[in-house]
């Protein structure tokens, strides 16, 4: 009997998104280039299962039933595509590739032209969840054509996390639209991970609580509207000893990052949207990387006050909590604006309320939240910011004070919160009627001749001064920073 699909590269993602699959009732083949993997994982974790374990790609192709689904799990990068190009001529017309693993969206865009030349499907799609996820119910993010997309449907839907019963995977948009909502999401996950992070650092330092006040204040968070995975690993974090010590204070303050983050604020620079909490969460994990050169810099800065003011418990905690919450909701209204401009660029059809669907369970950023932002796109699927919804509207009013106040303290107490301060900032620009943008065109019409548009004449008229009384009547139109 030939297998359902097959999957190349059997490391930790594609190993447990294989047991998934059988366990969801399809015959699965798997292949890796290090054939020892099959063969261990043959007689491993898959003995007694639905497995075809192959040796060649001939013979895991062969295995397949047609149309022939071939689901690769591999490095992101040069492996992907020279696995497409081994499988090119081993694959028939209508049958399809998917890449599963975390390829940069532009490769997809690429990759999707040129098998979809050769006669064959392809999907990108992004994967989310981890090694627990991949096992038991990831959120799956599929880009390419529909009728790819269907062929597939049962599989990747039969396989993802369910909210309520309904998939956390659907049809997201042509070539490379699932791999850029899945960077988002991963751009998303940075921004989260970093404002709880500097939540901590302000709770220890101001109200210097131990690790077991830390593991009850972020449960009590995630009994909260912040519940979510991420709050609620948090407090099981501050609950891990060692040796009678919390784990979490031995581990060395050295953040790593394998670069999705990076393409998210990369790719919002190349559309010019302000992403700027996605952004100093990655400068962030930059600066944390400068171990020795912060360690001097502390010893020269030593006299500089720190932890020094005083608070009421309780009440700083829920400002915490309101804090994190709106600079959350900033932060999605920065991630959805970014997805919004691509879909205009890429030409994608993105549906805003299906995407927060998706991430609703299975993945690292799922949140009770994504559900008011579901709503907020039933509401208005073409809604411009997440900031002008009704909801969001009346959350931002309850606790934008608490993140002023938290930002406040932050600074007081000389604690870096580059995060919770792009959020407040973002916030603050974003409903300021009048910036100072206007000196700012001033300057740059002065040294070059840039031009500016006035408040008193219609947009689009664009007019220059002399402002030096040297300059000539000539405007540039090259040469613009
Ligand atoms: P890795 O990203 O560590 O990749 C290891 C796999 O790639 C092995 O099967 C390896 O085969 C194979 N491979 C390599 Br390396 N070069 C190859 C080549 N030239 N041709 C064929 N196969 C090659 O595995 P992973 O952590 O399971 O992730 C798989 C994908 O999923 C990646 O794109 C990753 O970014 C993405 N992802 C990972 C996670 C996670 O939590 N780990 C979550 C979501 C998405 P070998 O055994 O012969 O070396």
């Amino acid at each position: 009997m030939k297998s359902d699909i097959g999957i190349i590269g059997l490391a930790v993602m594609g190993e447990n998104l294989a047991l998934n699959m059988e366990s969801k009732g399809f015959a699965v083949s798997v292949f890796n280039r290090s054939t020892e993997k099959v063969d261990a994982f043959i007689k491993g974790r898959a003995k007694g299962k639905r497995f075809y374990g192959a040796h060649s790609i001939q013979d895991f192709v062969n295995s397949l039933s047609s149309p022939k689904k071939v689901f690769l799990m591999i490095k992101a990068g040069a492996a992907v595509d020279q696995t497409i190009d081994t499988l090119i001529p081993l694959l028939n017309e209508g049958d399809l590739i998917i890449d599963g693993g975390n390829s940069n969206f532009k490769d997809t865009i690429r990759r999707t032209e040129y098998v979809e030349s050769k006669g064959l499907y392809y999907i990108g799609t992004g994967v989310s969840g981890g090694e627990e996820g991949a096992l038991k119910g990831p959120s799956i993010m599929p880009g390419g054509s529909r009728e790819a997309f269907e062929i597939v449907k049962p599989i990747l839907q039969g396989i993802s996390a369910k909210v309520n019963g309904e998939p956390c995977c659907d049809y997201v948009g042509q070539n490379g639209a699932g791999h850029f909502v899945k960077m988002v999401h991963n751009g998303i996950e940075y921004g989260d991970m970093q404002l709880i992070c500097e939540s901590y650092d302000i709770l220890r330092c101001v109200l210097s609580l131990d690790a077991d006040e830390l593991a009850k204040t972020y449960a009590s968070y995630n009994r909260s509207k912040l519940e979510s995975y991420l709050i609620e690993i948090t407090s099981h974090i501050f609950e891990q000893r060692e040796d009678g010590e919390p784990l979490v204070e031995k581990i060395l303050d050295c953040a790593g990052q394998k670069g999705t983050g990076k393409w998210t604020v990369m790719s919002a620079l190349d559309e010019g949207t302000a992403l700027t909490l996605i952004g100093e969460a990655v400068f962030a994990r930059c600066l944390s990387g400068m171990v020795d050169e912060r360690k001097s810099a502390a010893q020269r800065y030593a006299t500089i006050e720190t932890c020094k003011g005083t608070y009421d418990k309780d009440g700083f905690i829920a400002d915490m909590g309101n804090a994190l919450y709106a600079a959350k909701i900033i932060s999605y209204a920065q991630g959805y604006a970014l997805m919004r401009s691509a879909a205009t660029t890429y030409n994608w059809d993105l549906n805003y309320g299906k995407i927060a669907l998706m991430w609703r369970g299975g993945c690292i950023i799922r949140s009770a939240f994504l559900g008011k932002i579901k709503e907020a796109y039933e509401r208005d699927p073409n809604l411009e910011n997440l900031l002008m919804d009704e909801f969001f509207y009346n959350s931002m009013m309850q606790c934008q004070n608490s993140l002023r106040n938290i930002v406040k303290a932050a600074i007081d107490n000389g604690i870096a919160v580059p995060a919770f301060a792009a959020a407040l900032s973002y916030f603050d620009g974003y409903r300021a009627a009048r910036t100072p943008a206007n000196l700012l065109q001033a300057q740059r019409d002065y040294f070059g001749a840039h031009t500016y548009e006035r408040t008193d004449r219609p947009r689009g008229e664009f007019h220059h001064t002399n402002w030096t009384g040297e300059g000539g009547s000539t405007t540039s139109d090259a040469y613009n920073v």
